[in-house]
């Protein structure tokens, strides 16, 4: 018998895959392997309080609101303090935009080199009912000198800056799947153990796919071209799979190819998603991962922030799903935009010889 059949290898944890990656970059000082450990140190907390949060009272609502006025989970809050203790004692990290503070939240470490843009736990209203909830997470290098506080200019700087960018989704297994520009990998957590293993080695997303998801329930208010976009994917009998929580839907079109469409609506005039801790890691990802993302009209990545909490409509996915929405909404644009023509002169009839 083959003794490595009697101990099978485990696979490659997530802390080593991270310093064989920085192998990659001969500059790297090991700062940037740093601050991704400690974001999957607080991902296994959090992971953790998620599965519990059943049997111990963290359950449910917090009782207050978040900036953008959503009624905060109580896992909401718990997740934004581990996440924001796990970057402030990592001391990588100088300056935290997290959708859960209004303001920036600086940690004390001006030495550090960069700023973290988080989503400490999208789609937390499906925390009671037991469907998958996750992290979302950009980093970018600060542009400010060190020594002193991240400003402003730190924290909205377009996606197209970002260093790395991820997402731990909390499901039926917990997984994070990052990207530091260079293919995206997935990694599985393995409770026992205590460890993320490399289980999604170089992901790459279907170029077109057969699934939308997108809420119907604002259709009153799409555009023509978004609502054409969804007719035409019905006309295709595509499937439709929308569960409410970002996180969820992406990462089964990213691993089966579709599209996610939050568009603006009338409730949510600049779509509900917001640009700097949801859209722009995520489109980080599906671009490292052969996708495409945009607002409709505008790449994602290159889309100028303003302020921390801006929203964007938002197209992601397969990248001729979404060049297919992009060609409705570029129609129905001009159908807008397109002053007809005048109706020509009517031909003077030709006797006929
Ligand atoms: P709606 C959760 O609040 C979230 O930010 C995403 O995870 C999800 O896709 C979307 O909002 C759901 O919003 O308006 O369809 O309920």
């Amino acid at each position: 018998m083959d003794h490595n059949k009697l101990a099978l290898p485990v696979g490659t944890t997530l802390d080593r895959f991270i310093m064989r990656k920085q192998e990659d970059f001969p500059y790297a000082t090991g700062e940037l392997s740093q601050l991704l450990r400690d974001i999957a140190l607080a991902a296994k907390i959090v992971n953790r309080e998620i599965n519990r949060s059943g049997l111990i009272d963290i359950a449910g609502a917090y009782g207050s609101q978040n900036v953008q006025g959503e009624d905060q989970q109580k896992l909401d809050v718990i997740a934004n303090i581990r996440f924001i203790r796990a970057l402030r004692n990592g001391g990588e990290v100088c300056t935290i935009i997290s959708e859960e503070d209004d303001e920036m939240i600086q940690t004390g470490n001006n030495q550090g080199k960069y700023v973290v843009a988080i989503d400490p736990l999208d789609g937390s209203s499906n925390i009671d009912v037991n469907v998958s909830i996750g992290t979302i997470f950009s980093i970018y290098r600060r542009v400010s000198p060190t020594g002193r506080e991240g400003t402003a200019a730190d924290c909205l700087q377009p996606g197209t800056h970002q260093v790395a960018a991820g997402y731990v989704i909390y499901g039926s297994s917990t997984m994070l799947v990052y990207t530091t520009g260079n293919g995206v990998n997935g990694f599985t957590y393995e409770h026992s153990l205590g460890e993320f293993f490399l289980s999604h080695p170089d992901i790459i997303t279907p170029k077109t796919g057969a699934i939308y998801s997108i809420n119907e329930g604002s259709s009153d208010s799409f555009s023509p071209g978004v609502a054409a976009f969804v007719q035409h994917c019905k006309d295709q009998q595509f499937s439709a799979r929308y569960i409410g929580s970002l996180v969820a839907d992406f990462h089964r079109n990213l691993l089966k190819g579709g599209i996610y469409v939050y568009p603006a609506t009338a409730k949510n005039k600049s779509g509900k998603l917001r640009l700097m801790y949801e859209c722009n890691p995520l489109a980080f990802i599906v671009e490292q991962a052969g996708g495409k993302s945009s607002n409709g009209t505008r790449r994602t990545m290159e889309i100028e922030p303003q302020i921390p909490h801006e929203r964007c409509p938002f197209f992601i996915g397969s990248k001729e799903l979404v060049e297919k929405a992009e060609s409705f909404i570029a129609n129905d644009k001009e159908a807008c935009d397109h002053t007809p023509a005048p109706e020509p002169t009517p031909k003077k009839a030709v006797a006929a010889k």
